[in-house]
């Protein structure tokens, strides 16, 4: 049985820098992450994909008249060093995206890849690095699901579902 860690910082994200999202990948940034004490059983959700696993899948649900939000996930790793390097579900856009503070401002980013450390953890998380949702359908409210297609350097593709919650912690 895994398990994850749980994000803390839910009440600190910000979704009101899209702005920033249009710029191009920069740099690949390390979301290595070490776990901490804050436990939460996730494994009836978990997907294997190799040495990784995908563990606590979720998305945000919109809110009223938006069209864009984010998921998360943590991708845990027995295994070398990978990447994830593209996100896509059908009918939206994905995108890879960093969350970091630049110029004393929260922004996000493009991404070229996010990072999975060997025998770590990479935490997609609010207020770090996440998978953007542009043009995300009206459906896409609290309760419903979607699938959305990961795909790793070397782990190669997987299909995860993906639960819409409110609080997405
Ligand atoms: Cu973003």
């Amino acid at each position: 049985m895994k398990k994850s860690t749980k994000s803390i910082f839910a009440a600190l994200m910000v979704i009101g820098t899209l702005a920033a999202c249009n710029q191009k990948p920069n740099s690949t940034i390390n979301a290595a992450t070490q776990a901490t004490n804050e436990i939460v059983d996730t494994s009836e959700s978990e997907v294997e994909l190799g040495d990784l696993s995908i563990a606590n899948p979720r998305a945000r649900a919109l809110l009223g008249g938006q069209t864009t939000t984010a998921a998360f996930m943590d991708i845990e790793n027995e295994g070398a060093a990978d990447k994830l390097i593209s996100a896509s579900s059908e009918g939206l856009t994905a995108e890879l995206h960093s969350h970091a503070m630049v110029d004393g401002m929260m922004q996000m980013r493009q991404v070229a890849a996010i990072e999975v450390p060997a025998n770590g953890v990479a935490e997609l998380k609010p207020g770090s690095f996440h998978i953007m949702l542009f043009n995300a359908p009206a459906t896409m409210v609290a309760g419903s699901n979607f699938k959305l297609k990961l795909k790793f350097e070397k782990a190669g593709e997987v299909e995860i579902d993906v639960p819409v919650l409110q609080d997405v912690g």
